[in-house]
């Protein structure tokens, strides 16, 4: 387990600043190793992204180097979920600039708060 001295951060991350609490973000929840903050940009009622405090660029690379902490990503967002979105969401992480990814600090984005389609064009 990382402390705030050891975290692995990468400096001009924009997550990992808004970790370190350098960019205000609305942060709805949060745990030792992650933080659930909302979408700037949101596409649903609850729009939230869950981020590992520890950068890692992407899911993949975060479940080969800390499963351990991708399962406390997905714990802290199934959180969101039930307090914003009745338990029912959708978790997506985009992995790399063709998926749509355009920050490259791994976050899973919960998605609820009304019926959704399924169309990611
Ligand atoms: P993705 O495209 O999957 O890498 O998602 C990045 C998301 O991050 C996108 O939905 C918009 C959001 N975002 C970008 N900049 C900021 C910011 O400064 N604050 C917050 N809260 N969200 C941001």
């Amino acid at each position: 387990m990382s402390s705030a001295e050891n975290r692995l951060s990468v400096p001009d991350c924009l997550f990992c600043r808004i970790v370190a609490g350098e960019v205000p973000a609305d942060v709805v929840a949060s745990t030792e190793r992650a933080v659930a903050f909302r979408d700037i940009n949101p596409q649903a009622p609850v729009h939230v992204l869950v981020v590992p405090r520890d950068h890692h660029a992407d899911v993949t690379q975060l479940a080969a180097v800390d499963p351990g902490l991708l399962a406390d990503v997905v714990a802290l967002a199934d959180e969101v979920a039930q307090e914003h979105a009745g338990g029912q969401f959708r978790l997506v992480f985009n992995t790399g600039a063709e998926a749509g990814q355009s920050v490259f600090h791994v976050h899973g984005h919960v998605i609820g708060g009304r019926r959704l389609g399924w169309s990611p064009a």
